[in-house]
């Protein structure tokens, strides 16, 4: 197979050159046509040396060590504090998973590129951040959760070792995001009908691992989700799409595991026979003893959680009422119910909802409880889905630690 064009990346300027890059580019918008993106705001401070501040290579926004664990090359929101944001998380407050590094680039000079043998014209075709804006808009509600979210409590809760970023429960993120649907654009670029597959992939740097270069982030999505629900997203939360978050286009595919949602978009493949790629063959896949031999297909739809936004072995005093409070969330279905238990299981009673349950959105929950005696005690919640998801005692077991879905065991301490 041709390779395809390899839109070029002249603006793309090193992470650590971030906040002069942010004037220069500022400057370029203002001589730049109308469409022209206003630039994310800089980060507040410098990433060097801040009390409080956390650093992540490759990561351009402020990471608060209240509001941000660093894993690797990627900084984890703490679930624990989300309990201060509503239901739309901040962009300063998301998760950011980077297999490499945040590139700082300039929406007056980035194109998309459709090519392949699933277009009609079989030429590549190119459109620009201006002629995206043209495009009618859409703007939608939509979580973004890593696959491995949750994915340390396959060791932590069920003993089993799993590989991958240790996440605990901060993989997740909601937002408002603006953009053009995809099937707007597959249909203006002469999508063929016998299409089945897109590649779409980013403009970041190509993924070395293990001595391994498996060239730039993509991964394989089917024409039918693509022309379902799938946007190109150019605002998050009423801004310019962050540096962080895919800048100046990402995609957004609501209710799929969050590596579908391809950041800084370069170019997308269209093709008439199926595709894949290291992150449909090698990861993203269910692989273990409850698994079929070579792994499961490819995994697409998230899963439900439900958890409590306290840290792990909070302390609580006895003899008065605590208002503890949470967040459940389903890709399946809207949330019907949150049951808590406060007694690792015994007795279980329903949690309060406090948002309208809809299907791509998360609902805050929040239940009274007046501890009796002092001690460990362990709390426990269970949503379960208007299609009759519920969250179970184990989850399925797979080495990658995907789709974590158990009943999360909260240990706090009664004083
Ligand atoms: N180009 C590119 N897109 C990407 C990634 C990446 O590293 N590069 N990470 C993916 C993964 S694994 C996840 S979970 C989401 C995270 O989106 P966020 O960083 O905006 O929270 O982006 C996805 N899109
Ligand atoms: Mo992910």
């Amino acid at each position: 197979m041709q390779n395809p064009p390899v839109p070029a990346r002249r603006s793309l300027l090193k992470v650590l050159a971030a906040a002069p890059a942010v004037s220069a580019l500022g400057g370029l918008a203002t001589a730049a046509p109308a469409h022209a993106a206003p630039t994310p705001a800089a980060p507040a401070s410098g990433p060097l040396a801040t009390p409080g501040l956390l650093s992540a290579p490759g990561i351009v926004k402020a990471l608060p060590s209240e509001h941000f664990t660093v894993r690797g090359t990627n900084a984890e929101a703490r679930f624990d504090a989300f309990g201060d944001t509503g239901a739309l998380t901040p962009a300063d407050r998301f998760f950011v998973r980077n297999h490499t590094s945040t590139p700082v680039l300039d929406a007056a000079d980035w194109r998309l590129t459709l090519w392949g043998d699933g277009l009609h014209g079989r030429g590549p075709v190119h459109f620009t951040y201006g002629q995206l804006r043209d495009l009618p808009s859409v703007t939608r509600t939509a979580l973004i959760e890593c696959a491995g979210n949750g994915r340390s409590l396959y060791a932590s809760q069920q003993g089993e070792p799993v590989t991958g970023t240790a996440w605990t429960l901060g993989a997740v993120g909601a937002a408002r995001w603006r953009g053009v649907r995809l099937a707007d654009v597959l249909r203006r670029a002469g999508i063929a009908r016998d299409a089945v597959d897109l590649l779409p992939r980013g403009l970041d740097d190509p993924y070395v691992s293990g001595g391994i270069d498996y060239g730039r982030v993509r991964r394989p999505l089917p024409v039918a989700k693509a022309f379902d629900d799938v946007i190109l997203a150019y605002e998050m939360n009423g801004e310019p799409l962050p540096y962080d978050h895919g800048h100046p286009v990402r995609l957004v595919v609501p209710s799929w595991v969050g590596i579908a949602s391809i950041k800084w978009l370069g170019d997308i493949e269209v093709s008439t026979r199926p595709l894949s790629s290291p992150w449909s063959t090698d990861w993203y896949r269910l692989f273990g003893a409850a698994h079929p031999a070579g792994g499961s297909a490819p995994i697409s739809r998230q899963t439900l959680k439900s958890a409590y936004q306290l840290p792990f072995g909070a302390t609580l005093e006895s003899g008065r009422v605590h208002r503890l409070t949470g967040r459940a969330w389903s890709a399946l279905a809207p949330v019907r119910s949150v049951e808590v238990s406060t007694d690792g299981g015994a007795h279980w009673r329903r949690a309060h909802l406090h948002d309208t349950p809809r299907r791509d959105g998360w609902v805050r929950w929040s239940v009274p409880w007046r501890p009796r005696s002092t001690g460990p005690v362990t709390l426990l919640s269970r949503t379960t889905d208007t299609a009759g998801n519920t969250q179970p005692e184990r989850a399925v077991h797979n080495t990658q630690g995907y789709l974590f879905n158990a009943v999360v065991r909260h240990p706090v301490t009664v004083v």
